[in-house]
């Protein structure tokens, strides 16, 4: 809590976080430091309107040494790694987030949903069959607005997606539902190997009062308390009390234990990494106590065709299919679309690259040769993407995205597929992933 006059905060940071931490402090009439590394952060104009400009620091942290500072509220941009955090938490100041600060105040049940992808597309769908039900169910957190500028006198669930950055600052989550979908290597600019980024991801389920995990991915268990109900989904077919897929001719039944829920001709979403995610949402559901068989929720499923930029198709034209999946900033979401969208007539042309966070692309090799015709490549790591090209997979460099797409429209032929994945983040060259897929709609829509 805040209670205790004597502490002396600072929020660090001034992007959308800081800001909201900023504007929640004073609310509840508090004094609070402000402070960014960046000479002109986002926040600036607008924490100027409520909080004293002698109170405002910009162009470095060190400055927090000289505040005599006891608590700060670091931003999900920053890593707690940095020589300045680190000699301040050294010296004992408390390190929270701005998610420490929501948990404290939320007045109504929260589900936290984390992962290394589908993130955003499982929040937005539990959201939206919550609210079929309804519920008042509102969504933010990572997926764009700030947990604390969500909080509100009626609502009935908040769902909360959250990244290992904040996770890391969140000290006693303590959700009515925690969801980690799956771990696979991301962000390895900010963490020293899988396992620390793992154990981020795994502070989600701390103090939870229900679970819900990937059977297929072992990252996802939960060591919990006994008597803390845990679900599990899976893309194979369920154990009893699982959520999983029993396949028929026709493509596959959703499925709790042994009862068919809905066949896979009855939902929007595409691709069994998708169906995953619809299993994931069915958990959570049952664990809050709604009925996962009605209509009102099928009709939610049959709707959802997903959100922009996660593997959408943007046009056909003659006979080739465009798909933008501007999303895919790391190797496990390029993996799925592959996975997803592959036959083995090696169909799709494959445009990638960006900034790679320091991952490693090896995990692509196989899957390349059994689905990709051609690849494409620009932005920072593209050498490090082309390393591990396997032979027989033609290869084109480029410097936009431009000579990608006229390039790859070139030779495609018909019921192939041109897909934008990039595995790699965007902010080498695009201000972020939203930008970056916009480009490549507008591009292909110029064909
Ligand atoms: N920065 C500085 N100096 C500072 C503070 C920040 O250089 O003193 C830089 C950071 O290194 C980073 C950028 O500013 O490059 C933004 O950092 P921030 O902490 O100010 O970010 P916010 O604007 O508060 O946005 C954050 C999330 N961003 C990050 O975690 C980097 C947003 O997720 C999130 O929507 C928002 O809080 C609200 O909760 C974005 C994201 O890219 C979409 N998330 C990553 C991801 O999904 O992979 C984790
Ligand atoms: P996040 O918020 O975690 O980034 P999104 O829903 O925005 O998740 O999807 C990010 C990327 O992951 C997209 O490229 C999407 O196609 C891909 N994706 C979606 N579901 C899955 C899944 N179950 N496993 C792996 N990748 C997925």
């Amino acid at each position: 809590s805040l209670i205790g006059s004597d502490r002396v905060r600072a929020v660090v940071g001034l992007g959308a976080t800081g800001l909201s931490c900023a504007r929640f402090l004073a609310s509840k009439g508090l004094d609070f430091y402000v402070v960014d590394s960046r000479e002109q952060p986002p926040g600036l104009e607008d924490v100027k309107a409520f909080c004293p400009p002698e109170r405002i620091f910009t162009g470095e942290l060190e400055v927090l040494e000289t505040l005599g500072v006891t608590e700060l509220f670091v931003s999900p941009g920053i890593a707690l790694k940095t020589p300045v955090l680190q000699r301040l938490a050294e010296q004992g100041v408390s390190m929270r987030g701005d998610i420490d600060l929501f948990c404290d105040y939320a007045n109504a049940p929260f589900i936290a949903i984390t992962g290394s992808n589908a993130k955003s597309t499982v929040t937005s769908l539990l959201a939206l069959l919550l609210q079929a039900v309804g519920h008042k169910a509102i969504a933010g957190g990572n997926l764009g607005l700030p947990a604390l500028d969500l909080l509100a006198p009626d609502v009935d669930f908040y769902v909360l997606e959250l990244s290992s950055f904040q996770l890391e600052t969140t000290h006693a989550l303590q959700a009515d539902v925690a969801c980690l979908l799956n771990v696979s290597e991301d962000h390895m600019d900010r963490y020293d190997d899988l396992y620390s980024y793992q154990r981020a991801k795994q502070r989600v389920y701390r103090g939870c009062k229900a679970a819900v995990c990937n059977k297929q991915d072992i990252l996802t268990a939960p060591l919990l308390a006994e008597g803390v109900p845990v679900r599990a989904f899976t893309t194979k077919s369920p154990d009893l009390k699982e959520f999983g897929l029993l396949p028929d001719d026709s493509g596959a039944w959703l499925c709790r234990g042994v009862e068919r829920l809905y066949h896979t001709s009855q939902i929007a979403l595409k691709g069994s990494h998708n169906h995953a995610n619809v299993l994931a949402c069915l958990a959570m559901l049952e664990l809050l106590k709604v009925d996962v068989t009605s209509p009102k929720i099928a009709a939610v499923l049959a709707e959802f065709g997903g959100l922009a930029h996660r593997c959408e198709t943007v046009r056909e034209h003659q006979g080739v299919t465009y798909i933008n999946d501007s999303k895919g900033t790391n190797v496990g979401a390029t993996l799925a679309a592959l996975q997803g969208l592959g036959t083995h007539q090696r169909n799709i042309l494959l445009l990638a690259g960006g900034d790679g966070k320091g991952a490693e692309f090896k995990d692509l090799t196989k899957p390349m040769l059994t689905y990709v015709r051609h690849l494409y490549l620009f932005g920072k790591d593209a050498q490090r993407i082309a390393d591990i090209v396997p032979e027989g997979v033609e290869l084109s460099r480029c410097d936009t995205l431009d000579e990608m797409v006229a390039a790859s429209s070139q030779i495609a032929q018909p019921d192939d597929i041109v897909l934008f994945s990039p595995a790699c983040s965007s902010l080498d060259m695009y201000k972020n992933f939203e930008q970056r897929g916009q480009h490549f709609v507008d591009l292909v829509n110029q064909l």
